[in-house]
């Protein structure tokens, strides 16, 4: 039992590692996005319909073009900025929240770490088609 739960947790940090990269490790995969943007696109792997923000903190991305159709249906993101963002299930900061650390990028479709309740508590999954405001 001690094994399987040490390969598991092995396991889980890997697919952790694969979601989350450096904008340098994978500069050409977000290479759309410029420096000094926060990107978020229709589809993981950085594909599809994408808006970008100047702006680092937007309370409702279903209210702002061009994004607003991307609520709910963000499955990749780009963090060219300077500033560590908090990505929000809900309008308004609200909700379960993961961390898009800067000049990083995110397959959303990918396992990260999901924080709930204000960060007293976390799993690993995904956190697809649920972003609708950020800070
Ligand atoms: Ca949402």
């Amino acid at each position: 039992m001690k094994i399987k739960a040490v390969t598991l947790a092995s396991t889980v940090a890997l697919a952790v590692g694969g979601a989350l990269m450096s904008a340098g490790q994978a500069s050409a995969a977000a290479e759309n996005c410029r420096t000094g943007y926060f990107c978020i696109y229709l589809n993981g792997n950085w594909q599809g319909e994408m808006a970008t923000y100047s702006s680092t903190c937007v309370s409702a991305i279903q209210g702002t073009l061009p994004g607003q159709y991307l609520n709910d249906h963000t499955s990749s993101v780009a963090n060219k900025t300077t500033k560590n963002l908090k990505l929000y299930e809900h309008t308004n900061f609200g909700g379960r929240y993961i961390n898009v650390p800067a000049q990083s990028i995110i397959d959303l479709t990918k396992n990260v770490t999901v924080y709930h309740n204000n960060g007293t508590w976390s799993h690993t999954g995904p956190f697809n088609d649920v972003l609708s405001s950020f800070c």
